[in-house]
This record gives structure tokens, C-alpha cells and sequence, in this order.
């Protein structure tokens, strides 16, 4: 699995406030953690009003890189100047996140995908919203990835987000997703599956035990991606296990070194 943090997302309170008062400590040390917990992108949310947010990206990019110069950095807004402002920024070409088929997407991101070579996350929302099934959202990801590959991006540059909707909102939510990734991985084999996996939990009790499932049957439906917190130690065990029981982990070879390793399973001390 590729495995994105999700914890520099200015959205949230803390994280909000370091951006604004410059705290390079903070941001440095979520970027740290996540990347030992296995992220290998780090999304980048600056959560900024629009005339700040490429001033905040570029900021956060200089930082972020600085601490952890191996992390491929995913850089999370729908405002064109923003992303400029990180990818000019950004020591190794970033991924952008994301293009979806909203008309000022398609004029602003797919450009800047182009002229840069980035990877890119593709969302399956239309001017008209997102589509309640899956064919509605196979219909508009067949017309985007059209324009990426008129572009010259190839299809292993791309990661699909199905897009999760709260199970709270709609029992169907899930299975919904999980059809999305299935008739993905059909039609576009070369493609990458990810996902904002909590989303999925938003509302609910025992949101871990919810998000734990999920990842699993996403696992099987295709996901080879998500969108997540890294430092949570019982997804990564579930992920790892679900990889191995699909024959994803061959001689399951990385389960038991990360068993080894510490990194699954009971904590050290508890
Ligand atoms: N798809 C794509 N990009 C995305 C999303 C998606 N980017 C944003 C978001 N969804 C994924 N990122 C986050 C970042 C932080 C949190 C959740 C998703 C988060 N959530 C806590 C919670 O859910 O309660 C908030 C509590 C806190 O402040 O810690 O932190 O779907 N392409």
C-alpha cells in the first residue's frame, strides 16, 4: 500500500494555528512521525483563505522537505496558485491533489499536472456534483483521464479516489466506493486506487474498528492507496494483514518483518 499522511491539514485547529504562527517545530514533527510510520507522501493542506494559501503551501513545502527530504510531498488544494507556489518550491516534482471534472479544476490543475510530469489524484466530481453510483462516477474519471492522457500523463502517474461518503449519511455508502474501485481496476488497470479513508466513519462510535473494516474491503476491491494517519498502529496491522491474506506479501515477507520490526502488533510495554 501507498500509504499518504493526512495530519498537515491546516483544517484542523492546531495545525491551523502553527501555519499561521509559523511554528516549524510543529509542522516538522508531524511530518516525522508520519513518514517513520510508514506514509511515503505527506499531504500538504494549508486550509488558508485563498490570498494566503500559496504564501502557506510554499511554507509548508520548504519545511516539510527540509525534515524529511525522502517524502514525496502531496500537495492538497483546488487553487491553481497554490499548488504553482508549492511545486516551484518543492525540491522533487510533488503530487498534486487533485483534478476533478469541476470546470476550474480542469482549466487550473490538469495544466500544471502537464507541464510538470506530476502524479495526480483524480476526484469524480462533476459541475453537477458528485454521482450517487458508480457508473456516474466511472463516466466522469473516463472523460478526465482522456484529458491526462491527451496531456501526456501516463496512467501509472494517476491515483482514482473513488470518493467515501459517510456510512452515517447513506447505508450504501460503502459498497458504493468499493463498486467505484472494482469497475476502476477493470477499465484502467494501470491506475492507482486511493482514498480520505476516515471519511468513511465521520458520525459514527469506534470510528478505528470502522475505519480498520473499510480498508480491508478496499483492500479486496482494489485500493492500493489511502489517504490516512499513519501513526495508527492497529490500521497498519490490519492493512498488513489483509495485504498478506490476498497474496499481496509474498513469503509474507513483510508482515512478519514488521513484526520483527515492532511495527504491528501489541505495543513494546503493553
Ligand atoms: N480525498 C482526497 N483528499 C482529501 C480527502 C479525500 N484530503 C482531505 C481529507 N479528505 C483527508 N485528510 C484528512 C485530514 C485530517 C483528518 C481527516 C482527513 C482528521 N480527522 C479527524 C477526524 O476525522 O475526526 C479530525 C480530528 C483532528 O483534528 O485530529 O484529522 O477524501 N483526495
Amino acid at each position: 500500500m501507498i500509504l499518504i499522511g493526512e495530519k498537515i491539514n491546516g483544517t484542523r485547529k492546531q495545525v491551523g494555528e502553527a501555519i499561521e504562527k509559523r511554528d516549524a517545530d510543529f509542522i516538522r514533527d508531524l511530518a516525522l512521525r508520519q513518514f517513520q510510520g510508514g506514509a511515503s507522501y505527506l499531504d500538504l493542506n494549508a486550509g488558508s483563505l485563498p490570498e494566503r494559501e500559496p504564501e502557506d503551501m510554499a511554507w509548508l513545502v520548504e519545511i516539510v522537505q527540509e525534515a524529511v527530504p525522502d517524502a514525496t510531498l502531496c500537495l492538497d488544494s483546488p487553487n491553481h496558485k497554490a499548488l504553482r507556489a508549492g511545486i516551484q518550491k518543492a525540491a522533487k516534482t510533488p503530487m498534486l491533489n487533485s483534478l476533478s471534472g469541476e470546470q476550474f479544476r480542469v482549466d487550473g490543475v490538469l495544466p500544471l499536472a502537464c507541464e510538470f510530469g506530476t502524479e495526480l489524484i483524480i476526484l469524480p466530481i462533476s459541475d453537477s456534483g458528485i454521482p450517487g453510483d458508480a457508473a456516474g462516477r466511472l463516466a466522469v474519471v473516463r472523460r478526465l483521464v482522456e484529458m491526462t492522457r491527451k496531456g501526456g500523463l501516463p496512467d501509472e502517474k494517476l491515483f482514482v479516489d473513488p470518493l467515501v461518503m459517510a456510512i452515517s449519511t447513506g447505508v450504501e455508502n460503502g459498497n458504493i466506493t468499493f463498486e467505484t474501485c472494482r469497475k476502476i481496476s477493470e477499465e484502467f488497470p494501470r491506475v492507482h486506487i486511493t482514498c480520505g479513508l476516515s471519511n468513511i466513519s465521520f458520525g459514527m462510535p469506534l470510528r478505528s474498528i470502522l475505519n480498520q473494516a473499510f480498508l480491508v474491503l478496499g483492500i479486496q476491491a482494489g485500493m492500493d492507496s489511502a489517504i490516512l494517519d499513519p501513526e495508527r498502529r492497529e490500521l497498519r496491522g490490519m492493512m498488513m494483514a489483509a495485504e498478506t491474506l490476498l497474496g499481496k506479501d509474498r513469503h509474507c515477507m513483510n508482515f512478519n518483518r514488521a513484526f520483527r520490526a515492532g511495527k504491528i502488533g501489541p505495543a513494546k510495554g503493553a
